[in-house]
């Protein structure tokens, strides 16, 4: 059987109440049939047990959160496959250490060597993920990364200008024409010293929005949307009808500067900031936006697998009030943090932090309102909708502290509670409440496989929790964060696996395996490195003095290196050891570590060109060696180098393949 339709199978098992009976029978366990919060019995197990030798039907991307980087794991099972370097320096991969990844996590403050990643976001055709490429954003420093899914390595990151806390984003349009970005902390544009007292004159907010190049995946920042000083907190792109438009949470609609816990929670209802990006298109077109002055890193592998950076000079702001129908906003109690986009593009739920429901606005009626001018109030040129007059529904007390919502392919809607902690199960068309599950504890983001697109795949719900307590090992003060399954494929929802997570996971995104899989890249042909320093033979290799710049062009192949016995190297030389991979099978990286080396070690895949830097401190002879267990013959894998004083040393000589 394949895996697929084993874990049908066991659906199929696990909803025959009478079978399931048998189940809890014969392993003489007791399982609550209601399939709330303890229903982990044998039939839980075997649907996430993936046999040895056997694939997960799907990926996960996840956020790293603090982490700064995104792991992927492999679902139903949970495992680990791989973490995936992006916002911060990661020793393992030697991202952002060895020179040819270093100029990625370059800004405008310089280099920044770790950051908050919150939201993977696949790209997508049609507004259904097509496998090309995850987004993500980082909060702190703000920026958004492109991610290989090919490769499952970061291809580009742009800083974004004008903006503080890059939270909303990097939430992409139906067909990846743009990523978003938005500022969740308001500042004044342009920056300035002025006194915080002034918020409410002179801070303002900024959504971005990211040009994305179809074939090349290349971003590029379009336009900005100058906005009054709110925090905007999350964001969706619209899909089908609401293709063209994107909207944005936001809180803090009072505009206060100290003590947001009390002071931003006044107003019943804050607003949702509907965009609607064609008619900016327009409006960018007609010479309304300004181009105004900034200075932002633009990092990129060039064709030499190199990042480099790119100083971009400007932006091209829009502001409401020279570009009318370019924003509305729909008022949405209160202090909303999630906003998501049902697969059908009509319906637009909002996660109140602190409401009592759970607010469904019509996509349709929206567009009505807006016809008949159904305004209740004028926000700083932005026109305000009537609640009554765009809203489809309210789940009424569907748990406490809503925040995220995700979609299956049945109609359905799932929301996440952090206060109540747990998932609400409900139905989008008229916000009837079905199910609900406890969760362990503190649930964030939660995560369907395409559960943000126009077409979910359903059947598994990631649950992303904040607080682990009890639930594993105790490892001192410090727990993995905890991640749960959630069966979705029935009407009752049952927690089918705990799983401890790196860093903290915000969102995630899903992918059926086989739409990947298949394509992933194996080895880097060695007759494509155009890396400048690369050796693409042992005859190639070679050791360039230039005044104290050493160039230690060497190839790695199991299970030697070409050099591997070096001399007339000088104390404080800057020597640049650039390993070429010669090898072209599938997993086989070699790594390289230098005696005494302060920055890093270095990783080198098939066929590609990595470089260290090192500066010899003292006299002797240091050895070298390859830390990644190769061959039979690995531990033979290594060489030395002779450091003799400045001066008074010999010349530089290397044995050469014979
Ligand atoms: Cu709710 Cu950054 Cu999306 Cu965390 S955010 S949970
Ligand atoms: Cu190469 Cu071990």
């Amino acid at each position: 059987m394949s895996p697929r339709s084993r874990s049908r199978a066991a659906v199929l098992l696990a909803t025959g109440a009478a079978v399931a009976a048998v189940v809890v029978a014969s392993c003489g366990r007791t399982t609550s049939s209601s399939g709330v919060g303890s229903a982990t019995g044998s039939d839980a197990a075997s649907k996430v047990y993936i046999a040895p030798g056997q694939l997960d039907e799907f990926y996960a991307f996840v956020s790293g959160g603090f982490s700064g980087n995104m792991p992927v794991y492999a679902m139903p099972s949970g495992r680990l496959l791989r973490d995936i370097p992006v916002f911060s320096q990661y020793p393992e991969k030697g991202w952002g250490y060895s020179e040819q990844t270093k100029a990625m996590l370059m800004t405008s403050w310089g280099f920044v060597p770790w950051d908050d990643a919150h939201h993977p976001e696949l790209s997508m055709t049609d507004g259904v993920p097509d496998g090309r490429w995850v987004f993500v954003n980082a909060n702190n420093t703000p920026r958004v990364a492109r991610i290989n899914l090919n490769t499952m390595e970061t291809d580009e990151i742009i800083e974004i200008p004008n903006s503080a806390g890059n939270h909303s984003s990097p939430f992409v349009t139906q067909n990846s024409e743009y990523a978003v970005a938005g500022t969740r902390f308001s500042v004044p544009i342009p920056q300035e010293d002025v006194s915080i007292a002034d918020y409410k004159t002179k801070f303002g907010g900024m959504l971005s929005f990211i040009r994305i190049d179809p074939t090349t995946g290349r971003m590029g920042i379009a336009f900005q949307v100058r906005m009054p000083g709110f925090d905007y907190d999350l964001a969706h792109a619209g899909k089908g009808p609401s293709h063209g438009w994107a909207f944005f949470t936001s809180y803090n609609s009072e505009e206060a500067s100290t003590l947001l816990e009390r002071n931003a929670s006044q107003n019943d209802k804050d607003f949702i900031a509907a965009i609607n990006w064609k008619r900016a298109e327009q409006c960018v077109a007609d010479g309304k936006a300004k181009e105004t002055p900034a200075r932002y890193a633009h990092n990129a592998f060039g064709e030499d697998h190199v990042a480099k950076t790119t100083w971009e000079t400007s932006t091209k702001v829009l502001e409401p009030k020279d570009c009318d129908g370019l924003v509305y906003f729909l008022p949405t109690p209160k202090s909303p943090h999630g906003v998501d986009v049902d697969p059908s593009g009509e319906f637009i739920a909002a996660g109140g932090k602190l409401a009592s429901v759970i607010p469904v606005h019509s996509f349709a009626r929206m567009t009505k309102a807006i016809e008949a001018k159904a305004f209740e109030a004028t926000v700083k040129d932005i026109p305000v909708l009537k609640y009554e007059e765009i809203i489809s529904c309210e789940v009424k007390e569907p748990g406490l502290g809503p925040l995220h919502t995700e979609f299956d392919d049945k109609g359905n809607a799932y929301t996440s509670h952090f206060i109540s902690s747990e998932v609400v199960k409900w139905r989008v068309k008229d916000c009837q409440v079905l199910d609900r599950i406890p969760t362990y504890y503190s649930l964030g983001h939660i995560m369907i496989p395409g559960g943000d697109s126009r077409k979910p795949w359903g059947k598994y719900l990631l649950a992303m929790n904040k607080i682990t307590k009890d639930r594993y090992l105790p490892t001192g003060p410090e727990l993995n964060q905890a991640a749960q399954i959630i069966d979705i494929s029935g009407d009752k929802m049952k927690l089918l696996l705990d799983f401890p997570t790196i860093g903290e996971p915000h969102y995630a995104q899903g992918l059926l395996a086989s739409v990947i899989k298949d394509r992933q890249v194996k080895t880097y042909p060695l007759a494509d490195n155009k890396d400048p320093n690369r050796a693409t033979s042992e005859k190639d290799a070679k050791i360039v003095r230039k005044g104290n710049r050493v160039d230690v062009h060497m190839t790695a192949i199991r299970s030697h290196f070409m050099p591997d016995n070096i001399e007339g190297i000088q104390v404080g030389d800057s020597v640049y050891f650039h390993i070429t991979n010669l090898e072209q099978d599938w997993d086989v990286p070699h790594g390289f570590a230098m005696m005494g080396a302060q920055n890093a070690e270095l990783l080198i895949m098939p066929g590609q060109t990595r470089t260290l830097t090192w500066v010899p401190q003292r006299l002797g002879v240091y050895p070298f060696y390859c830390t990644d267990f190769c061959s039979a013959l690995h531990q033979e894998m290594q060489g030395y180098v002779r450091v003799s004083p400045k001066d008074g040393a010999p010349a530089i000589a290397y044995n050469t393949p014979k």
